[in-house]
């Protein structure tokens, strides 16, 4: 069975992975940032490399394009990821199933095997969403859901503008996004959870994905000595804030509950030790494989914080700042994920994404599934995140198995 070249996948991800971290060891590659930059020249150089034309669309999204005079004009199987990160992060997280994708398109060329198809490898643009929102930015606009003039005008976290951001990096494309609707679309990708490594599993056959919500929170009360206030004259956004995140834990714990939600960040002001704070903005990222418990989650978020404004004198708003449904992937792909795995005797089980994906964004324009590869100990967005060398050569081995299926291939 043709494999790829193991020890250049795992060097080219230790490679990337030291690529946007600082002086205390932390990785940090935000979408469109001097980090980012660097990650994505050593990407469009290694697409060079195996002999793939380069093209950069207008949203940023970069793409390694490998077709042949017998195939051009077919439509191409899609494969990749993304390689910007969330702040202190791991090395896998996307970052794998874009140099995976290179890989394989090496390993068919060493090997002389002639796709009936083109490939494309795509690394999209702010998978994250933590610099500027929505998260799987790229992937939305290269899907027709968001038009590239609304994301390229997208104000940052720190005040910069995305587009100017792109222009600056040097990766302002002039493709049109969409410019090719491929055929179908696999994903390699960590599990970013405890499931593959906890049961010994080899390889995740990723069925769905859950939805997602994230909310912008803001509390305003009032302003007030920290010592002489007494607790019942108290308009305190900063405990309003903290029975939010309460309730929302409270709301996961429910029996039969399959929601989890998060407040990732969180800022008071005017941020003194000794006052009580008037103003409380923070974030609610909240996620269900189910549309109707999601929505009542956020119904339920937003009857909570009217209850609060009676309860504790405070005012509150909620701004939704990215909504993404659940997403049911190919049954096909699915089924050639797991033959693949179990043709090189690997273990394999049908799983849920709890972290969004681009594939979820390119699934509404083509058949679209993932392979997941065990994260150990679960653990991800986080330096710690670890994927072991063998697992992740065996899940750059099923993707390449899978899309020679999907591609037709002369040998
Ligand atoms: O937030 C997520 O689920 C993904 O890592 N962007
Ligand atoms: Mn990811
Ligand atoms: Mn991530």
């Amino acid at each position: 069975m043709l494999s790829i070249h193991k020890d250049r996948l795992i060097e080219r991800i230790g490679a990337l992975g030291a690529v946007g971290v600082d002086g205390d060891g932390r990785r940090t590659r935000l979408a469109a940032s001097e980090e980012d930059k660097a990650g994505r020249d050593l990407i469009a150089a290694w697409m060079g490399e195996a002999g793939m034309r380069v093209v950069v669309d207008r949203i940023g999204n970069l793409f390694g394009v490998w077709e042949t005079e017998q195939n051009r004009g077919a439509a191409p199987v899609m494969v990749g990821s993304h390689i910007d990160t969330v702040i202190n992060a791991g090395q896998y997280d996307g970052c794998c199933g874009v140099i995976a994708g290179i890989e394989l398109v090496e390993a068919l060329r060493a090997a002389g095997v002639r796709p009936r198809r083109p490939i494309l490898v795509a690394a999209f643009t702010n998978e994250e969403g933590v610099r500027y929102q929505p998260d799987m930015m790229g992937s939305l606009v290269y899907a027709g859901g968001l038009p590239a003039a609304e994301a390229l005008a997208a104000v940052g976290t720190d005040g910069t503008i995305l587009g100017e951001e792109l222009r600056r990096i040097g990766y302002a494309g002039t493709a049109e996004p969409g410019f090719v609707r491929p055929c179908a679309y696999v994903e390699l990708h960590i599990e970013q959870g405890p499931i593959l490594d906890a049961e010994g599993i080899a390889i995740g056959a990723v069925e769905n994905l859950q939805g997602i919500a994230w909310y912008r929170v803001t509390i305003e009360g009032r302003q007030n000595h920290a010592g002489t206030t007494p607790v019942s004259m108290r308009a305190d956004a900063g405990l309003a804030a903290a029975k939010v995140n309460l309730f929302l834990r409270e709301r996961c714990l429910r029996p039969g509950s399959r929601t989890v939600a998060t407040v990732g960040t969180m800022g008071f002001s005017p941020n003194a030790v000794n006052v009580i704070p008037d103003r409380a903005v923070f974030t609610v990222d909240v996620r269900n494989p189910d549309e109707g418990e999601l929505r009542a989650e956020e119904a339920a978020l937003l009857a909570y914080l009217k209850d609060l404004e009676r309860t504790d004198g405070v005012r509150a708003k909620a701004e939704r700042i990215s909504r993404s449904e659940p997403v049911l992937f190919d049954e096909g792909i699915v089924r050639l994920v797991e033959r693949a795995a179990k043709a090189r005797g690997l273990s394999c089980r049908r799983m849920t994404s709890g972290a969004g994906q681009d594939a979820q964004m390119i699934a509404r324009i083509c058949p679209s599934a993932m392979i997941f590869v065990p994260s150990v100990g679960g653990v991800s967005h986080n330096p710690a995140e670890y994927t072991r060398a063998e697992d992740l050569i065996h899940g750059a081995n099923v993707l390449l198995d899978v899309v020679m299926e999907l591609v037709g291939v002369d040998l």
